[in-house]
Protein backbone atom coordinates (compact mmCIF):
# COMPACT_ATOMS: atom_id res chain seq x y z
CA UNK A 1 0.00 0.00 0.00
CA UNK A 2 1.58 3.36 -0.99
CA UNK A 3 2.02 5.25 1.80
CA UNK A 4 -0.40 8.13 3.02
CA UNK A 5 0.86 11.77 4.30
CA UNK A 6 0.68 11.45 7.92
CA UNK A 7 -2.00 12.81 10.09
CA UNK A 8 0.35 14.23 12.84
CA UNK A 9 -0.42 17.77 12.14
CA UNK A 10 -4.23 17.30 13.42
CA UNK A 11 -3.02 16.31 16.94
CA UNK A 12 0.03 19.27 16.51
CA UNK A 13 -0.56 22.56 16.95
CA UNK A 14 1.73 25.64 16.81
CA UNK A 15 4.53 22.48 17.40
CA UNK A 16 2.16 21.34 20.64
CA UNK A 17 0.12 18.44 21.63
CA UNK A 18 -2.41 18.48 24.58
CA UNK A 19 -4.18 15.02 24.90
CA UNK A 20 -6.66 14.47 27.30
CA UNK A 21 -6.70 10.88 28.17
CA UNK A 22 -9.24 8.26 29.37
CA UNK A 23 -8.16 5.20 29.28
CA UNK A 24 -7.74 4.91 32.95
CA UNK A 25 -11.49 3.31 33.27
CA UNK A 26 -9.24 -0.26 31.90
CA UNK A 27 -5.90 0.48 33.11
CA UNK A 28 -6.69 1.41 37.14
CA UNK A 29 -9.83 0.80 37.18
CA UNK A 30 -13.57 3.03 38.03
CA UNK A 31 -11.56 3.75 41.43
CA UNK A 32 -10.25 6.87 39.77
CA UNK A 33 -13.82 8.16 39.00
CA UNK A 34 -16.61 9.71 41.02
CA UNK A 35 -20.32 10.50 40.06
CA UNK A 36 -19.66 13.08 37.86
CA UNK A 37 -17.04 11.72 35.94
CA UNK A 38 -17.85 8.12 35.72
CA UNK A 39 -19.91 9.19 33.17
CA UNK A 40 -18.43 9.16 29.58
CA UNK A 41 -19.93 11.61 28.48
CA UNK A 42 -19.06 14.24 31.11
CA UNK A 43 -15.00 13.65 29.81
CA UNK A 44 -16.11 13.92 26.41
CA UNK A 45 -17.34 16.86 26.70
CA UNK A 46 -14.37 18.29 28.60
CA UNK A 47 -12.26 17.17 25.52
CA UNK A 48 -14.15 19.03 22.91
CA UNK A 49 -14.70 22.23 24.74
CA UNK A 50 -11.21 22.24 26.09
CA UNK A 51 -9.75 22.36 23.11
CA UNK A 52 -7.24 19.52 23.41
CA UNK A 53 -5.43 18.23 19.93
CA UNK A 54 -6.26 14.57 21.19
CA UNK A 55 -8.70 12.53 23.25
CA UNK A 56 -6.83 9.53 24.08
CA UNK A 57 -9.92 6.07 24.70
CA UNK A 58 -10.24 2.96 23.78
CA UNK A 59 -12.44 1.18 21.39
CA UNK A 60 -16.06 0.91 23.28
CA UNK A 61 -15.77 4.29 24.49
CA UNK A 62 -15.10 5.49 21.18
CA UNK A 63 -17.88 3.14 19.04
CA UNK A 64 -20.54 4.48 21.73
CA UNK A 65 -19.94 7.62 22.28
CA UNK A 66 -19.10 8.80 19.02
CA UNK A 67 -21.59 11.41 18.41
CA UNK A 68 -19.98 12.87 21.54
CA UNK A 69 -16.84 13.83 20.23
CA UNK A 70 -16.56 13.10 16.35
CA UNK A 71 -15.42 16.22 14.59
CA UNK A 72 -14.98 18.43 17.78
CA UNK A 73 -11.44 17.10 18.71
CA UNK A 74 -9.46 14.50 17.05
CA UNK A 75 -9.14 10.90 17.80
CA UNK A 76 -6.29 9.05 19.33
CA UNK A 77 -7.66 5.31 19.69
CA UNK A 78 -5.73 3.25 21.90
CA UNK A 79 -4.62 -0.32 20.35
CA UNK A 80 -3.57 -2.04 23.42
CA UNK A 81 -4.51 -2.19 27.47
CA UNK A 82 -4.52 -3.92 30.34
CA UNK A 83 -6.15 -4.08 33.94
CA UNK A 84 -3.58 -3.13 36.96
CA UNK A 85 -5.15 -6.10 38.73
CA UNK A 86 -1.99 -8.58 36.95
CA UNK A 87 0.64 -8.08 38.48
CA UNK A 88 3.19 -5.32 37.19
CA UNK A 89 6.18 -7.82 36.90
CA UNK A 90 4.76 -9.62 33.91
CA UNK A 91 3.86 -6.11 32.34
CA UNK A 92 2.16 -6.62 29.04
CA UNK A 93 -0.17 -4.81 27.65
CA UNK A 94 -2.33 -7.16 24.89
CA UNK A 95 -3.89 -5.19 21.41
CA UNK A 96 -7.43 -5.08 22.01
CA UNK A 97 -8.22 -3.44 18.61
CA UNK A 98 -7.17 -3.14 15.25
CA UNK A 99 -5.66 -0.42 12.71
CA UNK A 100 -8.51 -0.94 10.63
CA UNK A 101 -11.06 -0.48 13.90
CA UNK A 102 -8.89 2.86 14.40
CA UNK A 103 -9.92 3.95 10.50
CA UNK A 104 -13.07 3.30 10.51
CA UNK A 105 -13.90 5.55 13.83
CA UNK A 106 -12.62 8.42 11.86
CA UNK A 107 -9.07 8.61 14.02
CA UNK A 108 -5.74 10.97 13.80
CA UNK A 109 -3.30 8.89 15.33
CA UNK A 110 -3.38 5.46 17.51
CA UNK A 111 -2.13 5.20 20.72
CA UNK A 112 0.08 1.91 21.94
CA UNK A 113 1.38 1.48 25.18
CA UNK A 114 5.18 -0.38 25.32
CA UNK A 115 6.20 -1.54 28.63
CA UNK A 116 9.95 -1.36 27.71
CA UNK A 117 12.40 -3.97 29.84
CA UNK A 118 9.22 -6.44 30.45
CA UNK A 119 9.87 -10.08 30.20
CA UNK A 120 7.45 -9.43 27.26
CA UNK A 121 8.99 -7.16 25.44
CA UNK A 122 10.00 -8.87 22.90
CA UNK A 123 6.19 -9.75 22.53
CA UNK A 124 5.00 -6.15 22.16
CA UNK A 125 7.82 -4.67 20.00
CA UNK A 126 6.60 -7.43 17.63
CA UNK A 127 3.00 -6.60 17.97
CA UNK A 128 3.66 -2.98 17.63
CA UNK A 129 6.57 -3.13 14.62
CA UNK A 130 3.58 -4.72 12.78
CA UNK A 131 0.95 -1.71 14.09
CA UNK A 132 2.94 0.66 13.38
CA UNK A 133 3.61 -0.10 9.37
CA UNK A 134 0.12 -0.52 9.23
CA UNK A 135 -1.01 2.66 10.90
CA UNK A 136 1.84 4.55 8.91
CA UNK A 137 0.64 3.15 5.63
CA UNK A 138 -2.93 4.44 6.78
CA UNK A 139 -1.48 7.78 7.58
CA UNK A 140 -2.42 7.64 11.24
CA UNK A 141 -0.03 8.95 13.77
CA UNK A 142 1.56 6.63 16.48
CA UNK A 143 1.82 7.84 19.68
CA UNK A 144 3.69 5.61 22.28
CA UNK A 145 3.37 5.10 25.82
CA UNK A 146 6.42 4.20 26.81
CA UNK A 147 7.10 2.86 30.48
CA UNK A 148 9.71 0.90 31.80
CA UNK A 149 8.21 -1.76 34.11
CA UNK A 150 8.64 -4.94 34.82
CA UNK A 151 10.29 -7.44 37.27
CA UNK A 152 14.12 -6.01 35.13
CA UNK A 153 13.27 -2.95 35.98
CA UNK A 154 13.49 -1.71 39.43
CA UNK A 155 12.67 2.27 39.38
CA UNK A 156 10.40 2.59 36.03
CA UNK A 157 10.49 6.10 36.70
CA UNK A 158 14.65 6.82 37.16
CA UNK A 159 15.60 9.32 34.96
CA UNK A 160 18.03 6.91 33.08
CA UNK A 161 15.18 4.46 32.84
CA UNK A 162 13.20 7.17 31.36
CA UNK A 163 15.62 8.33 28.55
CA UNK A 164 15.87 4.54 27.24
CA UNK A 165 12.20 4.27 27.02
CA UNK A 166 11.69 7.33 24.88
CA UNK A 167 14.68 6.46 22.56
CA UNK A 168 13.04 3.16 22.33
CA UNK A 169 10.37 4.72 21.13
CA UNK A 170 12.20 6.89 18.50
CA UNK A 171 13.78 3.56 17.25
CA UNK A 172 10.73 1.62 16.60
CA UNK A 173 9.19 4.10 14.59
CA UNK A 174 7.08 6.61 16.65
CA UNK A 175 5.41 10.28 16.05
CA UNK A 176 5.19 11.16 19.71
CA UNK A 177 6.50 9.45 22.75
CA UNK A 178 4.45 9.76 26.13
CA UNK A 179 6.75 9.34 28.96
CA UNK A 180 6.19 9.89 32.62
CA UNK A 181 7.85 12.94 34.33
CA UNK A 182 11.43 12.26 34.99
CA UNK A 183 11.27 14.61 38.22
CA UNK A 184 13.55 17.15 36.84
CA UNK A 185 14.44 19.67 34.20
CA UNK A 186 17.88 18.63 33.68
CA UNK A 187 16.41 15.37 33.36
CA UNK A 188 13.91 15.57 31.28
CA UNK A 189 15.90 18.06 29.19
CA UNK A 190 18.28 14.40 28.45
CA UNK A 191 14.62 12.70 27.43
CA UNK A 192 13.91 14.96 25.12
CA UNK A 193 17.37 15.06 23.42
CA UNK A 194 16.87 10.78 23.53
CA UNK A 195 14.04 11.05 21.56
CA UNK A 196 15.57 12.98 18.84
CA UNK A 197 12.93 14.23 16.39
CA UNK A 198 10.14 11.90 18.34
CA UNK A 199 7.96 14.82 20.15
CA UNK A 200 7.99 13.77 23.92
CA UNK A 201 5.18 14.78 26.23
CA UNK A 202 4.80 13.67 29.85
CA UNK A 203 1.85 11.54 31.31
CA UNK A 204 -0.29 14.39 33.91
CA UNK A 205 -0.07 11.11 36.77
CA UNK A 206 -2.28 10.73 39.82
CA UNK A 207 -4.01 14.29 41.29
CA UNK A 208 -1.73 17.22 42.48
CA UNK A 209 -2.77 20.04 44.48
CA UNK A 210 -3.36 22.54 41.20
CA UNK A 211 -0.26 24.96 42.07
CA UNK A 212 1.70 21.87 42.69
CA UNK A 213 0.93 20.08 39.46
CA UNK A 214 0.95 23.63 37.49
CA UNK A 215 4.68 23.74 38.40
CA UNK A 216 5.41 20.37 37.52
CA UNK A 217 3.53 21.28 33.49
CA UNK A 218 6.07 24.43 33.66
CA UNK A 219 8.78 21.87 34.63
CA UNK A 220 7.95 19.47 31.82
CA UNK A 221 8.27 22.24 28.97
CA UNK A 222 11.16 24.23 30.92
CA UNK A 223 12.83 20.91 29.69
CA UNK A 224 11.41 20.82 26.03
CA UNK A 225 8.90 18.89 25.97
CA UNK A 226 5.99 19.66 23.30
CA UNK A 227 3.04 19.05 25.77
CA UNK A 228 1.16 16.40 27.90
CA UNK A 229 -1.27 13.95 27.57
CA UNK A 230 -3.30 14.38 30.85
CA UNK A 231 -6.49 12.33 32.44
CA UNK A 232 -7.00 12.63 36.43
CA UNK A 233 -5.76 15.96 36.85
CA UNK A 234 -8.09 17.54 34.69
CA UNK A 235 -11.03 15.41 34.91
CA UNK A 236 -10.89 15.03 38.42
CA UNK A 237 -11.05 18.71 39.01
CA UNK A 238 -13.88 20.57 40.12
CA UNK A 239 -13.28 23.35 37.24
CA UNK A 240 -11.89 20.94 34.30
CA UNK A 241 -12.42 24.21 32.15
CA UNK A 242 -10.71 26.41 34.24
CA UNK A 243 -7.75 23.71 34.75
CA UNK A 244 -7.54 23.15 31.07
CA UNK A 245 -6.97 27.05 30.44
CA UNK A 246 -4.05 27.10 33.16
CA UNK A 247 -2.55 24.42 31.54
CA UNK A 248 -2.98 25.94 28.34
CA UNK A 249 -1.51 28.80 29.18
CA UNK A 250 2.09 27.11 29.95
CA UNK A 251 1.79 24.36 27.43
CA UNK A 252 0.70 26.83 24.33
CA UNK A 253 2.11 30.34 26.18
P1 LIG B 1 -3.01 10.51 33.91
O1 LIG B 1 -2.69 11.92 33.47
O2 LIG B 1 -4.33 10.41 34.58
O3 LIG B 1 -1.86 9.92 34.70
O4 LIG B 1 -3.17 9.65 32.59
C1 LIG B 1 -2.08 9.29 31.83
C2 LIG B 1 -2.01 7.80 31.60
O5 LIG B 1 -0.91 7.46 30.76
C3 LIG B 1 -3.26 7.19 31.01
O6 LIG B 1 -3.33 7.30 29.61
C4 LIG B 1 -3.17 5.77 31.47
O7 LIG B 1 -4.41 5.22 31.75
C5 LIG B 1 -2.43 5.87 32.75
O8 LIG B 1 -1.80 7.12 32.80
C6 LIG B 1 -1.42 4.78 32.92
O9 LIG B 1 -0.87 4.90 34.19
P2 LIG B 1 -0.02 3.77 34.86
O10 LIG B 1 1.32 4.40 35.13
O11 LIG B 1 -0.75 3.44 36.10
O12 LIG B 1 0.09 2.61 33.91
Amino acid sequence: MKRKETHLGKIVRNGRVLILAMDQGMEHGPKDFNQKNINPEYVCDIACKGGFTGFAIQKGIAKLYKENYSGKVPLVLKLNGRTNIVPKDEAYSPPVASVKEAVDLGADAIGYTIYVGSPMEAQMFKEFGAIEREAHDYGLACVVWSYPRGKYVPDEKSPEMVAYAARVALELGADVVKINYPGSIDAMKWVVASAGRCKVISAGGSKQPEAEFLQKVKDIMAGGACGLAVGRNVWQHDDPLRMTNEIKKIVFG
